[in-house]
């Protein structure tokens, strides 16, 4: 494969991404990085700059993807700050390097944080799930694998469904679980001890941006007295919001929303599909991460010592 181009599996990672074939901001985050280290592997040139412009162009690819789960730009962030080298075999070896050591970081900061997020669940708890978060499920699966019983009732998370995915997991790891219609919400937050979400981007003021819908149970959660909790590894830290960039909430296409038939039946409306919304840090109580649990107001800390004060675009043309 020429400098110039994406490798094949590239292509083929950038639309799994936007068509969610790929999904959940950790799997997108490793499945980035691991395209990346595939450019490098199949860049075939001596020139050291056609190189690393190759690897810049594969990296812009995937960033234009999705634009609100974080992970992505850090994870090309992660391996794209570590590319160096004077010739082509040393660059090559970087990349591929970086990526490998990007999702083994991954892997381990999800046990890490499953075990903090598991310390705060008790015996018997029944927890209430909002869509398909890996780090969510690593907190419930820690705490089962503690020995403590836990219940699932599991919203079934509209328009994708993606409840359906964390139900199958749960009743994989030996949890009970009741699926729900998002609007049963509130209803069942009576019976609930503990709601536990995941994130697609925490911003500067632990803001928690997460799959549409987390925001108005929060709030009913508030309203119930009932614990929330945000299972976040660092990659979902948001670096720009540092400097008072807001995050962009992904409009997804209306067909999700409804099918093509009764939209025509209905007549002349407008239909609109955000995927995320944001809950503000007053309504969420903590942000569990690999390096402990946080205040949603202190995560700027982690997120400063974490990121600094500077966000790059490495895979911008220079
Ligand atoms: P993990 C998902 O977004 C959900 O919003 C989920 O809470 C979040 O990513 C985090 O997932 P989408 O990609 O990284 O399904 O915890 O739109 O797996």
């Amino acid at each position: 494969m020429y400098d110039d181009q994406l490798a094949p599996a590239v292509e083929e990672t950038a639309a799994a991404i936007a068509s969610m074939e790929i999904r959940g901001a950790a799997t997108i985050a490793a499945g980035a990085a691991e395209a990346l280290a595939t450019q490098a592997r199949e860049t075939e040139t001596d020139d050291p700059a056609a190189f690393r412009s190759s690897i810049r162009a594969a990296a812009r690819a995937l960033r234009e993807t999705r634009p609100t789960a974080v992970s992505l730009p850090n994870a090309l962030r992660y391996v794209l700050q570590r590319m160096e080298g004077r010739d082509v075999e040393r660059l090559r070896r970087t990349v591929v390097d970086a990526s490998e050591e990007f999702v083994r970081q991954l892997d381990r900061a999800q046990e890490d944080l499953g075990q903090v997020g598991a310390n705060r669940l008790a015996d018997g708890d029944v927890v209430m799930t909002h869509c398909h978060s890996t780090d969510a499920l690593a907190c419930i699966e820690a705490a089962v694998e503690d020995g403590k019983e836990i219940e699932a009732i599991v919203k079934e998370t509209r328009p994708r469904n993606q409840g359906h995915i964390t139900a199958e997991q749960l009743r994989e790891a030996g949890v009970p679980v009741t699926l729900i219609v998002d609007s049963a919400a509130r209803r069942y937050l009576d019976a609930v001890d503990h709601v536990v979400v995941g994130a697609d981007s925490i911003a500067a003021d632990g803001g928690v941006i997460n799959k549409i819908g987390t925001s108005g149970l929060a709030v009913n959660a508030r309203e119930r007295g009932v614990p929330i909790m945000t299972a976040a590894q660092t990659i979902k830290l948001h670096p720009e919001t540092l400097t008072g960039h807001t995050v962009e909430i992904e409009m997804r296409d209306e067909t999700e929303v409804i099918d093509a038939e009764p939209r025509e039946s209905i007549g002349e409306i407008a239909v609109e599909n955000p995927a995320f919304d944001v809950t503000p840090p007053r309504y969420m109580d903590a942000i569990v991460t690999e390096h402990g649990q946080f205040p949603p107001e202190s995560i700027v800390t982690l997120m400063r010592e974490l990121f600094g004060e500077v966000a790059e675009e490495p895979w911008a043309e220079p």
